[in-house]
């Protein structure tokens, strides 16, 4: 147009890749409350939508579009086909069905394979060198299935997996401690959700471990109970889908900060959803959380954290369900 070349006299072309780019597949819930935290967080602002829903989705990135003044020169991109995805970094996972009230996360998961093998192929065709983030659930079967579809290393398929669960269980302390979340240095590993394995024995607060001050924290022998802290953690996303209908927020904030550890090469460390076969005795080819070294090659690292019996025994108990679980999986 004419008025912009009055306007601008240009000396460069403009950067086409800005090396951050990110695709979330699934506009729902958890989609764009991820969406919105990492474009208001400034872990990216260039951002790829992709549905099945062509009217939400075109809403979804309207309503966004119209917040740009507010945002950090971002890049929105929504649409059906997969080619506005390519060369994304990281693509997220977050389609398909979710829990009703009451429901068993692992109920969704022959309904959520078949979304994956929708999704994940269209995916790697254009972004061939991209890390998967999976938040779909069963979120550790459906990182196993999508590692399977996928063919890439398992460095590369990573599950949201404990890290929300490890958050709540965080929050919960502070609340009983007085003292910030990112203060209190606290690990569920294992499954996402009911077999999920609080790990007190290494729960510390600037290094003072609490175990070293009620040698039964967490226990059944605890007097103090506090054992009902990681029951809550358990039942929060009940909770909350019995209230508010689905989870969103934590769940939002939570993925955000995985992209934000893999696309900066952060080198943090977060209980994700990785192959733990090999760990903690563990001989099943299955996909559970530990503690996990993130960076822009994925997980880069596996934390050997020292367990109790008692909590390698809850691990292990954990990967024998995933493994019977997956033995269902029809491919
Ligand atoms: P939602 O709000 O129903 O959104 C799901 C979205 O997926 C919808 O917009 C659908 O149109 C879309 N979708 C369905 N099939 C496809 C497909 N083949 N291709 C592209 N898009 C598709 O669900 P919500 O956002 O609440 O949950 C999404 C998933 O995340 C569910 O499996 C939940 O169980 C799971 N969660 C995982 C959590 C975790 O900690 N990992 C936490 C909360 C929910």
């Amino acid at each position: 147009m004419a008025t912009v070349g009055k306007l601008l006299q240009a000396r460069q072309e403009k950067v086409v890749d800005t090396g951050n780019k990110v695709t979330v597949v699934g506009v729902g819930q958890v989609g764009m409350a991820t969406v919105f935290s990492l474009l208001t967080q400034g872990v990216t602002n260039n951002i790829v939508m992709v549905d099945t829903n062509e009217d939400k989705l075109k809403g979804e990135m309207m309503d966004l579009q119209h917040g740009s003044a507010f945002l950090f020169n971002a890049n929105i991109k929504a649409g059906t086909d997969y080619s506005i995805t390519a060369d994304s970094q990281i693509c997220v996972i977050a389609a398909g069905v979710r829990q009703l009230e009451g429901e068993d996360r692992r109920n969704l998961v022959q309904r959520n394979v078949e979304v994956l093998k929708g999704i994940v192929p269209k995916l790697l065709k254009y972004s061939p060198n991209a890390i998967l983030l999976i938040a779909s659930n069963p979120v550790d079967v459906l990182t196993y299935v999508t590692w399977k579809i996928s063919g890439l290393p398992k460095h590369r398929v990573i599950g949201s997996g404990t890290n929300l669960d490890s958050a709540r269980f965080r929050y919960l302390l502070s609340q009983k401690l007085n003292i910030a979340p990112t203060s209190c240095h606290a690990y569920i590993i294992g499954e996402h959700g009911d077999s999920s394995v609080p790990v007190w024995s290494s729960v510390n607060i600037a290094g003072v471990r609490l175990r070293d001050l009620n040698k039964n924290i967490g226990l059944d022998s605890d007097e103090e109970n506090w054992k009902e802290t990681h029951t809550q953690v358990v039942q929060s996303a009940y909770e909350v889908i019995k209230l508010k209908g689905y989870t969103s927020w934590a769940i939002g904030l939570s993925l955000t900060q995985l992209v934000k550890a893999i696309l900066t090469n952060a080198a943090s460390v977060h209980a994700v959803t990785t192959c733990v076969q090999g760990e903690h005795g563990i001989t099943d080819n299955v996909f559970l959380s530990l503690p996990c070294v993130l960076g822009r090659n994925g997980v880069l690292d596996v934390i050997r954290q020292p367990l109790t019996d008692v909590e390698r025994e809850q691990v292990f108990k954990s990967a024998t369900l995933m493994a019977e679980l997956q033995a269902k999986i029809k491919f």
